[in-house]
């Protein structure tokens, strides 16, 4: 199987920002500086130069080369780079290339809810749908849910939240990186000097059913989780009160594709674990601070769960998801909570400014450590989560411990710095096959939302343009010339693993709403149809845009939550 991947000339499909960086790669046999020209849509030539031959790149196996042409600011539309006799696809220059992004990608996460009737009037008639999983037949949940034999004697009502991914199961640990990441977003515009004060984000810019209603409107989307979250802690007088379980999915894995509303399996609650908890603990304390002045109720809500989560979590601190337990739904284990505990430690110090918190979170190795591991920050990983807040957020640290936080912030984006200069396609990672793993594409954003936060910190635009330059990547400028996000650039991904958007199964089910991001490449290839299909692919091509590929091209909430991130940093540069 060779893939088509069109023009070998690599570019953003999607665009450049005028003051931006404009970096692509040409995939050529030559080993001497090339020519090219940048053309308009009508084909003149409005800037030119030369190449730089960078040899074999590691990630794709490609002899390469690579073009800057930031030199170049005036905006237009339809602009081709053109070298080696080869035309790139089009693309735009202008600031304003990503404010559609900023809102595709949270109204992904409408279109994963659960326990509610997806309006057609809002995002469009193909993704209309009964509400899943409230009880009504064929569903066996989600309002009255036992746990698996012998975890609990009690039922939950967990009606709610977000489908995680192209599944129907419910994950406490994902739906807390996710929610975090939207609730991080809203947060971004009270404290980030580019940030355009929150309209953007706010009450009736959204497609939610909840606008106009005087709450900004990715807060409302939030909210939608973070009951879901709230929920799932184990009720007071019950063993483990105040724990949260660590999922709620299917007994057995359901159909490809399958409306929620039809799915008939038995849904269970699985045990609750301390990562879990924790997650729990820290969305909750972020959800008290941010909701205090729109629901002055429902903050305390969050924020007495949030304590109640930390305390149960602190007497049970290692009880563990188990990694075989994944029929039906994903394991999510995690046997290292370290990280969770900081994490959560400073969400509460940062909402209530609390000794205790500030105990914990300082007695942590993480205080100290590194938090930044060159390959991001994922679900498993959480302790970079708690050291942008502590470095954005306003609290009582003094002085120079925030200006220690803040410099293993800019230490961190130095050296994804530097690994994007090494890397010919520009990646924050090495090009080595362990930088492309199930879901890499989020941690690669992660890079850039660590990149974005040392621009917000100091204003240096070395690292805005880093963060702008990991996103090429995304929209088009790697080795299989694709764009990873629905709608966007000429050559996109569309038909992801989902049990929603199904489309490439059933044509009555409709492919993922524009701003879904996909996976991405994955050189372990962990599912049947890329392992037969392409078993010795270099890592770049570790992908295949087809619905059967869970481990490269599913949708997840927590990839589309770090595109929401970076998607609302990049639209407030418009003026870059
Ligand atoms: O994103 C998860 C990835 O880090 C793991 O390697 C993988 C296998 O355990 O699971 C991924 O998460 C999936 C989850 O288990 C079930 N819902 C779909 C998620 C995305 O593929």
């Amino acid at each position: 199987y060779v893939p088509d991947t069109g023009p070998r000339v690599r570019v953003n499909q999607v665009g450049y920002l005028p003051g931006g960086p404009k970096n692509a790669t040409i995939v050529t046999e030559s080993t001497t500086a090339l020519p090219w020209q940048l053309r308009s849509a009508s084909g003149a030539v409005v800037a030119s130069g030369q190449s730089t031959p960078r040899g074999v790149d590691e990630a794709s196996g490609q002899n390469v080369h690579s073009v800057d042409f930031s030199a170049y600011r005036t905006a237009g539309t339809g602009l081709t780079l053109v070298a080696d006799g080869e035309t790139s696809h089009p693309f735009d220059i202008s600031g304003t290339i990503y404010q559609q992004l900023r809102s595709d990608a949270v109204q992904f996460f409408y279109a994963q809810r659960s326990g509610i009737a997806i309006d057609g009037d809002l995002i469009g008639e193909e993704y209309a749908r009964p509400a899943g999983h409230l009880g009504v037949a064929p569903n066996q949940g989600d309002i009255d849910v036992p746990c698996q034999p012998g975890v609990c004697d009690y039922r939950l009502d967990v009606r709610g939240g977000w489908y995680d991914a192209g599944d129907h199961g419910k994950y406490v640990v994902n739906g807390g990186l996710a929610t975090y990441q939207l609730l991080s977003t809203f947060e971004r515009t009270k404290t980030a000097p580019t940030a355009d004060g929150g309209a953007a984000l706010g009450d009736s810019t959204l497609r939610v059913p909840e606008r106009d209603n005087g709450v900004p409107d990715i807060l409302d989307e939030a909210r939608w989780e973070l009951e879901f979250l709230l929920r799932m802690q184990v009720p007071a007088g019950k063993p483990l009160a105040g724990m949260a379980h660590h999922k709620i999915h299917d007994r057995n894995w359901t159909g490809l594709p399958l409306d929620p509303a039809a799915d008939p399996e038995l849904r269970e609650l699985h045990p609750p674990s301390t990562a879990a908890t924790l997650n729990l603990a820290a969305v909750a304390a972020q959800c008290a601070r941010l909701f205090a002045p729109y629901d002055a109720a429902f903050a305390t809500r969050c924020g007495t769960a949030a304590k109640t989560a930390y305390a149960a979590a602190k007497a049970n601190p290692a009880r563990y998801a188990s990694p075989t337990d994944s029929n039906g739904g994903g394991a999510y284990d995690d046997t290292t909570v370290t990280d969770e505990f900081y994490w959560a430690a400073a969400e509460l110090y940062l909402t209530t400014g609390e000794q205790k918190y500030l105990t914990d979170l300082t007695a942590s190795p993480h205080h100290t450590g590194d938090v930044f591991d060159v390959r991001g920050f994922s679900w498993q990983g959480v302790a970079a989560l708690g050291r942008l807040d502590l470095a954005t957020v306003p609290s009582g640290l003094p002085a120079a411990e925030r200006t220690r936080l803040r410099a293993s912030v800019t230490a961190a984006a130095d050296r994804y710095l530097a690994e994007i200069g090494d890397q010919a396609y520009g990646l924050p990672m090495p090009g080595d096959p362990g930088s492309y793993f199930w879901g890499g594409n989020g941690n690669i954003i992660n890079n850039a939302v660590v990149l974005a936060t040392a621009f917000d910190l100091t204003g240096a635009a070395k690292y805005r343009d880093g963060a702008v330059q990991t996103m090429d990547y995304i929209f088009g400028r790697n080795a299989l010339n694709m764009s990873y996000v629905t709608g966007y650039g000429e050559q996109h991904a569309k038909n992801q693993h989902s049990r929603l958007f199904g489309n490439q199964k059933d044509p009555n089910s409709p492919n993922p709403p524009a701003g879904s991001l996909a996976g991405g490449a994955n050189a372990a290839l962990q599912d049947p149809y890329v392992a037969q299909l392409i078993p010795d692919c270099k890592p770049q091509f570790c992908f295949v845009d087809h619905i059967d590929s869970y481990s490269t091209n599913e949708v997840a909430i927590n990839w589309n939550s770090a595109l929401t991130w970076i998607a609302s940093f990049l639209a407030d540069q418009d003026d870059a």
